[in-house]
């Protein structure tokens, strides 16, 4: 199967010499691990950027080593990751970009290689959980940290940033009761976006709710709702759940979002069952200081897949 992409010469992780850039998409099987950038952020609507999100993850990607003292792992020793390059995505063309992202991760999901997508705009979520979930006979579950719902029909009456698990849940197979979002609040939630969500029952915590429940008991929470009757869960992390001090290179930055620690520990605790693959989304380089929203995003990929490495789930057992 062919998925249009931008070779990217740059690699994951690239100092520890620890990913290997793979020309052929084919061979992504062969891997526990596939990083897969999609740089696209037509669906942005105010801030852009992100469209330079897979390149400023990989670029501060240099900055950390394989081996994590808290988790006890070595992502070197104990799994193999690729990184395929970027899925063409049509700067001008939102839907286009949508089946091509979907037919990107697909094709990764279906390959038996854990995805990890770098984003790209949070419009990305809908065309993501489309591909992964095609594949499944049972239902997914989304566990969705973020300030934003993100679950209006429509912004500027396109399927925007704004607008992904309005879509994603009309799947057949994603119901919205699965979906559970970490992290909203402040004053740029939608209240389209807030009414989808109390009509389709979907579990909203805020930051407070968090933090007055404690990580541990919101991590539980959380893992309850998104595997309640479903076979897999997709992590969608967008990085404006942090605090705006944290992440200044996003298109809606939103004061009083959670803390690097708190969220640390909450990504932590929800890998930890296993996942069908993640996202980072809303990284905008262009408005970044001193690359520290990158290496927000990059810090949440290596712990997930550390988390992952420890729990069991990976590698794959099957090879
Ligand atoms: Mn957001």
């Amino acid at each position: 199967m062919y998925v249009p992409r931008v070779p990217h010469r740059s690699r994951w992780l690239v100092r520890e010499a620890h990913t290997e850039y793979v020309e052929d998409v084919k061979e992504c099987g062969k891997y526990d691990v596939a990083v897969l950038g999609a740089p696209h952020d037509a669906g942005t609507t105010y801030r852009p950027g992100t469209r330079f999100g897979p390149q400023g993850m990989r670029r501060i990607s240099a900055l950390y080593g394989s081996y994590s003292f808290e988790l006890g792992v070595d992502l070197r020793e104990s799994i193999t990751i690729a990184d395929l390059g970027d899925i063409f995505t049509i700067p001008g063309n939102i839907e286009k970009s949508f089946d091509q992202i979907a037919k990107g991760v697909s094709h990764v999901f279906a390959s038996g290689a854990f995805p990890v997508v770098l984003g790209g705009g949070h419009s990305i979520g809908y065309p993501t959980v489309r591909g992964v979930a095609e594949h499944l006979s049972g239902n997914l579950g989304i566990i969705h940290f973020d300030r934003h719902v993100d679950t209006q029909e429509t912004d500027l009456d396109e399927r925007m940033h704004t607008t992904p698990w309005y879509h994603a849940t009309d799947l057949l197979n994603v119901p919205a009761k699965n979906l559970v979002q970490l992290g909203i609040g402040g004053w740029q939630a939608p209240r389209p976006g807030v009414k989808v969500s109390r009509e389709r029952e979907t579990t909203i915590l805020t930051v407070n709710d968090c933090v007055e429940m404690g990580m541990e008991a919101a991590a539980e929470r959380a893992l309850e709702v998104a595997w309640d009757g479903t076979d897999a869960v997709w992590l969608s992390f967008d990085v404006d759940c942090l605090d705006v001090a944290f992440v200044p290179g996003t298109g809606w930055p939103e004061p009083g979002g959670f803390l690097p620690r708190e969220v640390l520990e909450l990504v932590r605790r929800i890998s930890e069952p296993g996942l069908a693959g993640m996202e980072i989304v809303e990284c905008s380089p262009p408005y970044d200081s001193a690359d520290i929203t990158s290496l927000v995003g990059v810090r949440v990929i290596c712990d997930v897949l550390g988390t992952l490495v420890r729990s069991g789930r990976l590698p794959r057992g099957d090879r």
